[in-house]
């Protein structure tokens, strides 16, 4: 160090960037893993803004390396003349000056600079040595940094050789000496970044390098459009088509993207300046505020609400299942809150609020879309009937303090156990049992203080495909569901099937079929069923398969029960029994009460299978492949997965 002679530059450069390296904290959020990616965003934003600036098609970022990341660009080339005011060159001055980076610019919109934007030259003062090259002006030009301390002036290379192009490639390493000594940069990570920067800079090129050398590309044409079908992917989407509409208002660009789905969430992701404003903000409340209008209004106009009733949407009607993004640019952006994710911009909510209005008005009125629009408008009505009748059910409770589910609403075919409340429902188990006959020798073998049977009745409703409420209109559906403890509720044009854990009023289900190939099938359906419509019972391990016998041997004391006719043969070989000491039961039906005691209800002799949430997957897949066909692969399903899962219980 001793030999090193500090110019008058060095001198300047050291007092600017020396805040960053004694408290990183303050420009990186900490020395963790998080921070330490902040490096990579910053110099990844500047190349953004040259994407911006419509100069920039593709930014290649390679973390082939643990330690060094090479992020390249193919824009303009970071200036390199020298600036007249500072004496050094402009290159210079954005790897060593804080704030540098938005100085050159031609205007425009920066994200460097934005929410975590402090520059590149944050990056350079917490990178043990940085080295830029710039492809400019038909020359290659460098500079290298150690802790954002230049070796030397900018060099001038050589001239490019034909077909080279311009850019800007900028690699470095992070300085272990302040950053945790377990902070890398994780692959996954840097994809999700790039990938949610790639929907929201449309037609931009991102290629990530990872360190097993796979090459990733993203890039999205349609934008935040795109981004919304990607996060519906695995959601079932309530109308087909993405709205999406882009303009600007007020001179701030826009772009939003909306699409409601089935399920209750509401996801609305807000971006400025290409950042996601994670807390979201004045863009997101001035969207919010438009689509509640707009809707209102479109709600009104189709006669669908009465205005002069007062019947209007709130703004959570207009949110449930909504997965959208709202993504403006401003020239000014304000961040606030802890982690600076919330835009503080009123100017963004009245133009977005303003833009929207206009533009969704517009969406929902094109005939082209009449079909989505009418979709929507069910939805968020749907929304709004669900919460007036929620309102309507916890005052009734509130006021009455009875619940509404009372025993008389209880299936009439159910043979329910005693009401005895020593008997806990935890201790209780609920028999679906396949046939009006095989329910009434049920019903005599079974322990009545804690055994329930409920007969179901031929072939039960495929639910796959039969969508939300649209089950429970299914008679047997609807009587497992109440038996169980559930609640239906009629909320205007659908139903809403309620099953929650604390009201249930038994503890095991078991499903109860004949042992032949219809029965297999039975078990399919209902085991569909549960998983589609009730999979906390199966996830809690509440569902069962009894496994009733196919034959029953007279032993010289006491009998034997198999299940197979490979069973029969061992058995009657090993008992020295022929044919005579055999029963075969077609079905549960021809059992009498003491057979079926013996082997599907008495705790300590039955066989009982447990079904996984895997198994009935299975069972939900076989019912989609075989509905209709030829029933043997359904009865395999069954045989297969009775091997190992087989327990006592
Ligand atoms: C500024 O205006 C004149 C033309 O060049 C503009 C510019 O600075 N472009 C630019 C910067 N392109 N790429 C960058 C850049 C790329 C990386 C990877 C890292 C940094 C710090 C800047």
């Amino acid at each position: 160090m001793a030999e090193k002679r500090y110019s008058a530059a060095d001198i300047r450069v050291l007092e600017g960037l020396e805040p960053v390296r004694v408290r990183p904290g303050m420009y990186v959020g900490g020395t963790n893993a998080r921070a330490l990616h902040h490096l990579l965003w910053e110099v990844v934003d500047n190349a953004v803004d040259e994407a911006l600036a419509g100069r920039c098609s593709t930014i290649r970022v390679e973390l082939t390396d643990d330690e060094v990341v090479t992020v390249t660009d193919d824009g303009r080339g970071i200036p390199v003349d020298v600036h007249p005011e500072q004496k050094v060159s402009a290159l210079e001055l954005v790897f060593t000056k804080l704030h540098a980076g938005g100085k050159f610019g031609d205007g425009g919109y920066k994200v460097s600079g934005g929410l975590h934007g402090v520059g590149a030259s944050v990056t350079n003062a917490l990178s043990d040595w940085l080295e830029v090259e710039v492809r400019r002006d038909k020359r290659l030009w460098t500079q290298r940094y150690r802790r954002g301390v230049p070796d030397g002036p900018v060099q001038d290379v050589r001239a490019l050789e034909k077909g080279e192009g311009t850019g800007t490639r900028v690699r470095f390493t992070p300085d272990r000496t302040i950053f945790d000594k377990n902070a890398h940069f994780s692959p996954t990570t840097v994809q999700q970044r790039l990938r949610e920067k790639s929907f929201l800079v449309r037609g931009l090129t991102f290629e990530l390098v990872g360190p097993d050398g796979v090459e990733h590309v993203y890039r999205s044409e349609e934008g935040l459009a795109d981004y919304v079908r990607e996060l519906n992917e695995s959601r079932d989407p309530a109308h087909p088509t993405v709205v999406s509409v882009s303009g600007e208002s007020g001179g701030i660009p826009i772009e939003i993207a909306l699409q409601w789905t089935n399920a209750a969430e509401d996801r609305v992701y807000g971006f400025c300046n290409v950042v996601n404003t994670v807390d979201g903000g004045a863009h997101v409340s001035g969207l919010r505020r438009a689509l509640t209008r707009v809707l209102n209004q479109a709600a009104h106009d189709a006669g669908r609400l009465k205005k002069d009733k007062g019947e209007s949407l709130d703004a959570k009607d207009v949110a449930d299942g909504l997965t959208g993004a709202v993504s403006v640019m401003l020239e000014d952006p304000q961040f606030e809150g802890q982690t600076k994710g919330r835009l503080n911009n009123q100017e963004a909510q009245t133009a977005v609020a303003a833009f929207a209005g206009q533009a969704l008005a517009d969406w929902l009125a094109d005939k082209a879309h009449a079909d989505d629009a009418k979709r929507i408008l069910d939805r968020v009505l749907l929304a709004r009937d669900v919460r007036l009748a929620k309102a309507k059910i916890s005052k009734k409770l509130r006021n009455a303090a009875t619940s509404i589910m009372s025993d008389s609403n209880l299936p009439g075919k159910l043979a329910d156990t005693i009401d005895n409340p020593a008997i806990p429902a935890a201790e209780r188990e609920l028999f679906i049992v396949e046939g009006d006959s095989a329910g009434g020798s049920a019903k005599q073998a079974r322990d009545n203080a804690t055994q329930a049977i409920l007969p179901i009745r031929g072939k039960i409703l495929n639910v796959l495909g039969a969508k939300n409420g649209k089950a429970f209109d299914n008679a047997e559906v609807d009587s497992i569901l109440v038996a169980l403890g559930g609640r239906k509720d009629v909320i205007g044009s659908a139903l809403v099937a309620t099953l929650e854990e604390d009201q249930l009023r038994y503890g095991k289900v078991v499903i109860t079929a004949d042992a032949d190939a219809d029965g297999a099938h039975i078990a399919n359906l209902l085991l569909t069923l549960f998983h589609e419509l009730f999979p906390a019972l199966l996830q809690g391990g509440r569902v069962f398969i009894a496994r009733p016998p196919l034959f029953r041997v007279a032993l010289k004391d006491g009998a034997l029960y198999v299940h197979t006719e490979d069973e029969l043969k061992a058995a009657l070989k090993a008992h020295k029994r022929t044919g005579d000491h055999v029963t075969r039961f077609k079905g549960l039906g021809e059992m009498n009460a003491e057979h079926l005691r013996e082997t599907v209800f008495d705790p300590a002799t039955r066989r009982l299978l447990q079904v996984s949430m895997e198994d009935a997957a299975e069972a939900a897949n076989t019912v989609e492949l075989v509905m209709g066909s030829n029933p043997a692969p359904r009865r395999a399903w069954l045989e297969e997965s009775a091997g190992d899962a087989e327990v006592l219980v």
